[in-house]
């Protein structure tokens, strides 16, 4: 039986589809959750889909992903550009790990520029909302090798 992609969202991501819509589409995170669970489904796979306003939160189910899941996507949301912690648990997933954008960030606020995820991760996806999940998942799903 494959393990599962862990898709894991970061704070703020709960409010998707009810401000910003010029940058983060109209789509909610319930929409996100059904986009991820039909890709992965096309390869055969299921995903476990969470999101936290807490960064310990994250730091710990990185820390279940180790064991339990097949691959992991990550939305870490701004932590992405502040936290080392999110940084240091990712470097001790021994597993595909894909940073994940609905927004392009190297097209905004310069503060945005930097990633402590992407530094850790196998690659990026960004700028294409909803899209950057599915394109994220499947490659999860092609990494994967649990
Ligand atoms: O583009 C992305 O996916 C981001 O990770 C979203 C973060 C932002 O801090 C990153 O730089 C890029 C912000 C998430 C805010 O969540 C929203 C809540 C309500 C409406 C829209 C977004």
């Amino acid at each position: 039986m494959s393990k599962p992609i862990y898709v894991l969202n970061g704070p703020n991501l709960n409010l998707l589809g009810e401000r910003e819509p010029e940058i983060y589409g109209s789509s909610t995170l319930d929409d996100v959750r059904a986009a991820c669970e039909a890709r992965a489904a096309s390869f055969g796979r299921e995903v476990v889909f969470r999101q936290s306003n807490h960064e310990g939160d994250l730091v710990s189910w990185l820390q279940e992903a180790r064991s339990k899941a097949g691959g992991v996507v990550l939305n870490a949301a701004a932590y992405g550009h502040t936290s080392v912690a999110l940084h240091d648990a990712l470097k001790m997933v021994s597993l595909p790990v894909i940073d994940c954008h609905l927004s392009n960030p190297d097209a905004r606020e310069s503060f945005r520029h930097h990633s402590y995820v992407a530094l850790a991760a196998k690659g990026v996806v960004s700028g294409f909302g909803v899209i950057s999940y599915e394109l994220a998942v499947e490659a999860a799903c092609r990494l994967a090798a649990d």
